[in-house]
């Protein structure tokens, strides 16, 4: 069996990581997971988060549905979150970025308004996801990727396409 690193891209909602990660299936045969809807599909959930309106991840659930494939290898796991997975299961994790105006404005886009919407661009100027990585993944292997246009996302795709070669000629 070839061995295939699995991949983390984290970041506040809106930074481009479903982008991303989709573009990134493609180009490196890995195969993407959005966690929110395979929670959504799989009703994932523990509750009902009242201030927010969304319900909450059952987060032991989200891990167990996920061990197996993960053992594997060859996945790339796309949440808003990170603190949530198993620190084993990840060869490297990526934290997305987007200056405040472009992420205001994407959010803006997708239906967000009010506290969801500044609570959102609050996360990401306060970096809360960002170190939420680092404390829940060695540094060594935390990587931030500043993502506001088309160009940072061709860019971030060749770095990313890089890694995983160089990944996979190392290990096979
Ligand atoms: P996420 O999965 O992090 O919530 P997304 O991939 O759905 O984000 O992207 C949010 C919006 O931003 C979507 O309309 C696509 C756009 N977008 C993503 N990456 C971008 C980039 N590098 N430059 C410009 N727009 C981008």
């Amino acid at each position: 069996m070839i061995k295939r690193p699995n991949i983390l891209l984290t970041g506040t909602p809106g930074v481009g990581k479903t982008t991303l990660g989709k573009e990134l299936a493609i180009r490196t045969g890995l195969t993407y997971v959005n966690v929110g809807e395979l929670a959504q599909e799989g009703q994932l959930y523990d509750g009902f988060d009242e201030e927010y309106q969304c319900p909450v991840l059952d987060e032991d659930r989200v891990v167990d549905e996920l061990d197996e494939k993960m053992g594997e290898g060859g996945m790339i796991v796309d949440y808003h979150s990170c603190d949530l997975f198993p620190e084993r299961w990840f060869h490297i994790v990526f934290v997305l970025r987007t200056d405040n105006t472009q992420l205001y404005t994407r959010l803006e886009n997708r239906g967000y308004t009010g506290k969801k919407l500044q609570d959102n661009v609050q996360c990401e100027i306060f970096q809360i996801i960002y170190e939420e990585a680092m404390e829940a993944y060695q540094q060594e292997i935390v990587h931030q990727l500043k993502n506001n246009t088309p160009e940072d996302l061709e860019h971030n795709l060749e770095r990313i396409l890089q890694w995983t070669e160089q990944w996979m000629q190392d290990h096979n």
